[in-house]
């Protein structure tokens, strides 16, 4: 089967190694993060050939992001090293009221991508292209790049996660979402970004918003999630986990659902995927954590909801 091109900034990530407050924080972790190559990493994981294409500088920290996403399991033969940008960076501070992140990715690598970009994604023995609304925010030749990838007719269908991230949007208009949103094959959006962006709420409403994907898959938090496809919406509810912290659950959710439905599954079968590798995202401060044990993964798939 063909493999998944995913396509975005990665950035390298600063957490303070000892809880309190990152300005007097000395001693830090050093992570790796990006929606797009998050998805790439638990696609890997999952026996899905992928791909991830995007840039970073020329510098330590490109590096530590290229040797961390193959390390992986994903291809980065593709990933433009800009000798001119540096690799973005952000900085995660939890926080009891959840997660706050503070983005250095102005005038990055991945920033300078444009509608050339694509002169980089090969596309044969590829099934499926997937990328988020947080390119659409980077640039104008992100921006554009985004609207080349959605232009039809295409050769490969495209899945799309809205991924709302309102401190990237703070000087650029989101009206440009719904269009990007609409051209998409397969979109995944969660009910509060849909709120957020769009402010419809509800299955229907969000349907007439976004009348010409093939398929919606609507996240409702830790309720679960919806399959709109065909005129039918199907719901199956998450797994109940402790969560240690959510960053990187919407990108593991995307990825398991996207494997099953390149496996041809059904709508319940393709969301159940999806909440197991989100819960396996849950449960780490990480954005790609450990992979849940798989004599867990292949009986929780097949249990009864209930004893989820
Ligand atoms: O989905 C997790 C991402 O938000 C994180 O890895 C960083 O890509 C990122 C972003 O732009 O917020």
């Amino acid at each position: 089967a063909g493999g998944v091109v995913c396509l975005g900034e990665t950035m390298a990530v600063l957490v303070p190694a000892e809880p309190g407050p990152v300005r007097s924080a000395r001693t830090w972790t050093r992570a790796i993060g990006g929606a797009e190559s998050n998805v790439a990493m638990h696609l890997a994981r999952l026996g899905v050939r992928s791909r991830w294409v995007g840039a970073v500088g020329d510098d330590a920290l490109g590096g530590a992001v290229l040797d961390f996403v193959s390390g992986a399991g994903v291809d980065v033969s593709a990933v433009h090293v800009d000798p001119d940008r540096p690799t973005g960076l952000y900085v995660k501070e939890a926080d009891p009221t959840g997660t706050r992140t503070r983005y250095y990715r102005r005038g990055s690598a991945a920033s300078a991508m444009g509608v050339d970009t694509l002169d980089r994604v090969k596309l044969d023995d590829v099934a499926l292209i997937h990328v988020t609304g947080i390119t659409a925010a980077l640039s104008d030749g992100c921006l554009d790049l985004l609207r080349a990838v959605l232009a039809r007719p295409r050769p490969v269908p495209v899945s799309f996660d809205l991924n709302w991230r309102p401190a990237l949007w703070r000087d650029r208009d989101p009206a440009v979402l719904r269009d990007l949103a609409d051209a998409a094959d397969i979109v995944l959006v969660g009910s509060d970004e849909a709120h957020a962006v769009w402010g419809v709420d509800g299955v229907d409403d969000l349907r007439a918003l976004l009348p010409s994907p093939t398929t919606l898959v609507i996240k409702h938090g830790e309720r679960g999630a919806t399959v709109v496809e065909d005129g039918a919406a199907v719901f199956h509810q998450a797994l109940r986990v402790d969560v240690v912290e959510p960053v990187g659950a919407g990108d593991a959710f995307a990825a398991g659902y996207l494997a099953a439905h390149l496996s041809g599954e059904t709508p319940t079968r393709r969301l159940r995927a999806g909440h197991l590798q989100a819960a396996s995202a849950l449960l780490t401060s990480e954005d790609v954590g450990e992979p849940l044990p798989a004599d867990v993964t292949v009986p929780l798939l097949d249990a009864d909801p209930a004893t989820w």
